[in-house]
């Protein structure tokens, strides 16, 4: 599909109910930024600073879990790849028609870590109560400065304020999402420092993520098949076992876990007993893996479906597959 025709179809759903008359020019102002990055272009600085101020400012208002209402459809691991995520919103629906619950990993790996972070951030601040954006281990200053968005930036801005700004708000962006009071949401998973949700909310999180420690666990942790926790072979975070996530569920009357963080070749995977599934919403990760992505739907009661998808197709002018650099390949 058309890309000016993606953009003009977001344009008119953000035709529909508005707020008062200040407000009103400020959303407009947003819904500029939402349709030129919806054609993958990225803004100037000085409206990146703009965006990137509103932003901290609606962040700073939620909760280290945040609490999101069903519908809503959780989506996976983004990584750069903009003519993705635009056919995540073709095939799930353009905010606020749909609401969203994104589990992080905007960006590095992909070509476009600036477009898809701007473009995420602006929906967020448009549509505060709709799109809701939790924060991964590659929304970090560690691990994005390594693996392509502070380069990404340099490229495309010849500095790094733009960097600076977008990892500022980074640490605003809550850890971890709880919908429908049942299902539990993070970027990678559980914590053996954490036993329950209300311990969450008491975490000092607006800073860099730290290197260790329970904010540190919910970025980078995965599920395993065994029995406790374990070293994680990532060298940060923990691997957990079915009866972790059995107990933690049971202890805080929950019914599941959703979590990304893991590219799984049919784009989501269920485990522990279908206690835990993973979404990942990157097709074809790294223009070269060839997995399908996904989408999980929650439907008013909750219940689970998903959508699968293939990549983008191919458009001229784009960058043409090329291997990464070896060291792009390692466990992240
Ligand atoms: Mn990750």
């Amino acid at each position: 599909m058309d890309l000016d025709m993606l953009a003009s179809q977001l344009l008119s759903a953000s035709e529909a109910p508005m707020t008062s008359l200040p407000e009103k020019s400020a959303c407009r102002e947003v819904d500029g930024w939402i349709e030129q990055l919806m054609k993958c272009q990225k803004l100037p600085e000085e409206q990146v600073k703009k965006l990137c101020d509103k932003a901290k400012e609606v962040l700073s208002k939620e909760s280290n879990v945040r609490e999101v209402q069903c519908p809503v459809t959780v989506c996976g691991d983004i990584h750069g790849q903009m003519y993705d995520l635009l056919e995540l919103f073709r095939i799930g629906g353009y905010p606020p028609d749909t609401n969203y619950l994104f589990l992080g990993d905007y960006v590095d790996r992909g070509y476009y870590s600036v477009e898809v972070i701007s473009l995420l951030v602006a929906l967020k601040v448009r549509y505060p109560d709709r799109v809701n954006i939790l924060r991964g281990n590659h929304e970090t200053r560690m691990t994005s400065q390594v693996y392509g968005f502070y380069d990404e930036v340099m490229a495309k801005y010849g500095n790094v304020k733009v960097w600076n700004l977008f990892m500022e708000v980074c640490d605003y962006m809550p850890i971890t999402g709880l919908v429908a009071g049942k299902v539990f949401c993070m970027h990678g998973g559980l914590s053996p420092s954490i036993d329950t949700i209300d311990h969450i909310k008491t975490l000092d999180r607006i800073q860099e993520a730290p290197y260790e420690g329970p904010v540190n666990d919910f970025l980078w942790s995965d599920p395993e098949e065994i029995q406790g926790w374990g070293r994680s072979p990532r060298g940060a975070g923990h691997v957990f076992g079915s009866n972790i996530t059995e107990v933690f569920l049971h202890s805080n009357d929950l019914s599941m876990v959703s979590r990304a963080h893991q590219a799984v070749n049919e784009g989501y995977e269920w485990c522990h007993d279908r206690q835990v599934v993973t979404t990942f919403s990157a097709p074809n990760y790294m223009y070269r893996l060839g997995n399908k992505a996904a989408i999980m739907q929650l439907d008013e009661s909750v219940n689970t479906s998903f959508i699968q998808f293939d990549a983008a197709p191919r458009k001229e002018g784009q960058h043409a597959p090329s291997r990464l650099p070896d060291h792009m390949y390692n466990y992240f």
